[in-house]
């Protein structure tokens, strides 16, 4: 069987688990070639660092893909995280390059979290990223990054079923066919994913214990996670809760390890074993 290929478009924050250093390892230790285009790079990232270094890649992007012309230049997923304002009109392009009928778009539109964009960002960003997420097949925002794509109030913690099943059908409105969102939870204790196929109108909620705290770079984790989960043949929700998985691991680990500095970002590499695991018994039981 051929492998399964992944282009991923993000920064590399050389320190604090995030973006590229997190989508390479799940992506490649799901079995998937990972190809990347690093769109800038950080001596970290920008949440819970005091300051940063940021090399813009912006010019590189195009001609790193004019350069393909002619290669293995098909993907059967592309998927962008952080993005700086003057590349999203770039990262459309490249989909406009390289995507064909096979190729699953998956936009993370990483920009905001706890109702508050990230430091660089604003609300007419947001109104850029809503338009790339409309050309994508799959969107993964928290809720805020949903609410301030969508022109809404961040409402914290104060929202129930209906609401969150309001907000995914009008980011599908977007545009995706899916739009999935982790770390809702609908009781004390809990907390699990919503998923909505447009398509098929269908939802899907699940969820498992919650284990508290605030924890850096897990959205990160869980697109990651979910990517590999489809381009190893689930349907949405198998590979949602494959990544749920997977972030409820690398939590447990740092938890288990009494790692307060979450600004390094959780602990998924003790987790991958599991992960591995989970998508090798999955391809066992569907051969
Ligand atoms: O995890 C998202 C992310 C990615 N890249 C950079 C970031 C963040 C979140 O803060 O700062 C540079």
């Amino acid at each position: 069987m051929d492998q399964k290929r992944c282009l991923t478009i993000q920064d590399i924050s050389c320190m604090g688990r995030c973006s590229l250093t997190v989508a390479l390892p799940v992506i490649s230790a799901a079995g998937i070639e990972t190809v990347i285009i690093p769109t800038a790079v950080l001596s970290n990232h920008t949440a819970g660092f005091k300051s940063w270094t940021f090399r813009d890649m912006t010019e590189d992007i195009l001609p790193i893909v004019d350069k393909w012309n002619g290669y293995r230049n098909h993907f059967d997923a592309i998927y962008t995280g952080y993005l700086a304002a003057s590349q999203v009109p770039v990262v459309s392009e490249v989909f406009d390059r390289l995507k064909d009928e096979n190729t699953l778009i998956l936009v993370d539109p990483a920009m905001a979290d706890s109702g508050k964009m990230y430091p660089g960002f604003d609300l007419a960003f947001a109104r850029r990223m809503a338009e790339l997420v409309s050309k994508a097949d799959i969107t993964v925002p928290n809720l805020t990054e949903a609410a301030f794509m969508l022109g809404e109030e961040y409402r914290g913690h104060d929202y129930d079923r209906k609401y969150i099943a309001e907000t995914a059908r009008r980011l599908a409105d977007l545009g995706p066919r899916y739009a999935v969102l982790s770390g809702i939870s609908f009781e004390e204790g809990k907390v699990g994913v919503f998923t909505y196929d447009k398509k098929e109108a269908k939802e899907n909620y699940f969820c498992t214990e919650n284990i508290p705290g605030y924890f850096h770079g897990t959205g990160d984790i869980f697109a990651s996670g979910l990517v590999s989960g489809l381009l190893n043949g689930m349907d949405i929700t198998r590979a949602a809760r494959l990544a749920h998985n997977l972030v409820h691991y690398a939590i447990q680990e740092s938890v288990a390890a009494n790692d307060s500095e979450v600004f390094y970002g959780v602990r998924f590499e003790p987790a991958l074993g599991k992960f591995i695991e989970e998508i090798n018994s999955f391809k066992k039981n569907n051969r």
